[in-house]
């Protein structure tokens, strides 16, 4: 499948991110007030975007294309100075059409040189075109070129990328276990949890298994979930924690989940007793969602493949969203 191919291109990605980086570090350094749209998986990588944009400093702020466009006096926008438009085609009405609500500079985040590149004062082209209809390395690799970006307008050194492509590298050697996973536990449902950083990383893994899988998932900030929405979770689901510094609470919560008969992934640093284990090295928090996207991609990925769909054509779905 041309997704799996893309997927495992996560490595290469980071090469291309570093490029695409280098080409217009000396061009653009971000401002500190800025707001990040985006559609679908772009959106999540918006809020992505916006969090690491606080931890470093800054102040993000992220919305769908189409909240912008119909909603915006609902929201604490607060004078950004910079939008930042991200959309892998660069094609997406919306995005297109949301850079018009503000009249200030912005940044197009994409893959091509497209409608968004021409329209932006600035272009941020990672060269990651990808055959699969979802968006998969690309995702990984817009972060990081991007990252990078954050890192160095506001003066923290930027990171090591081939330390980072071997990151990347380090947890797709973990495909066949994942893969396992999925053939062994035939699960009926399947919740991702994560915090901060990592909670825009299980969204967009809902996003990944509803469109590749075409299978119910759901996703809570970590500790959410117990309030109500654990009600769901029993011996046919699956509930997979995106943890970055555990302590002992996220213990509990394997317990908790256990106790419902429910099986548990971690992916992170510790195993945390759960009934599976993804490790991910200790990496800055901001670059755990290298380590984690692939991890939870192959995971959609091989639960399209146990459900008979392709992951290359899902039903409903186009590459681009045009209107
Ligand atoms: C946005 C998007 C994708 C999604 C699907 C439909 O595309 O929502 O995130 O996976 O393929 O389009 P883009 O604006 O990033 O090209």
């Amino acid at each position: 499948h041309a997704t799996l191919k893309e997927i495992r291109k996560a490595p290469e990605g980071i090469v291309k991110a570093q490029e695409a980086f280098e080409l217009i570090k000396n061009e653009v350094k971000l401002p500190k007030n800025i707001l990040y749209i985006g559609c679908g998986s772009s959106h999540f990588l918006s809020q992505l975007l916006a969090m690491a944009t606080n931890a470093l400093g800054g102040k993000g702020f992220a919305l769908p294309c189409s909240e912008l466009m119909y909603s915006k006096e609902y929201y604490a926008i607060d004078s950004p100075e910079l939008l930042v438009a991200i959309s892998r085609s660069g094609e997406t009405t919306e995005v297109l059409k949301a850079m018009d609500v503000l009249n200030i500079k912005k940044l197009g985040l994409t893959a091509y040189e497209s409608s968004l590149s021409k329209k932006a004062d600035y272009a941020l082209i990672v060269n990651t075109p990808e055959d699969s209809v979802v968006m998969t390395h690309s995702f990984v690799a817009f972060y990081f070129a991007y990252l990078q970006l954050l890192r160095e307008s506001y003066g923290h050194p930027t990171f090591n990328p081939e330390e980072v492509s071997e990151l990347a590298r380090g947890v797709l050697e973990k495909e066949e276990y994942i893969k396992d996973i999925v053939d062994e536990f035939d699960f009926s449902n399947v919740i991702f949890l994560g915090s901060g950083i990592l909670y825009p990383v299980a969204l967009e893994a809902m996003l990944k298994m509803k469109e590749m899988a075409i299978f119910w998932s759901e996703a809570y900030q970590m500790f959410e979930v117990r309030h109500g929405f654990k009600s769901i979770a029993d011996e046919n689901s699956l509930v997979v924690m995106l943890v970055n510094d555990p302590f002992d609470w996220h213990e509990k919560l394997v317990k908790e989940f256990q106790g419902q008969e429910a099986k548990v992934l971690v992916v992170g640093k510790e195993s945390l007793n759960a009934n599976y284990h993804v490790e991910v090295p200790q990496v800055d928090s901001l670059l755990v969602p290298v380590a984690a996207l692939p991890v939870i991609q192959l995971l959609a990925y091989y639960k399209a493949v146990k459900r008979g769909m392709n992951p290359d054509n899902p039903r409903f779905l186009d590459k681009v969203v045009r209107w």
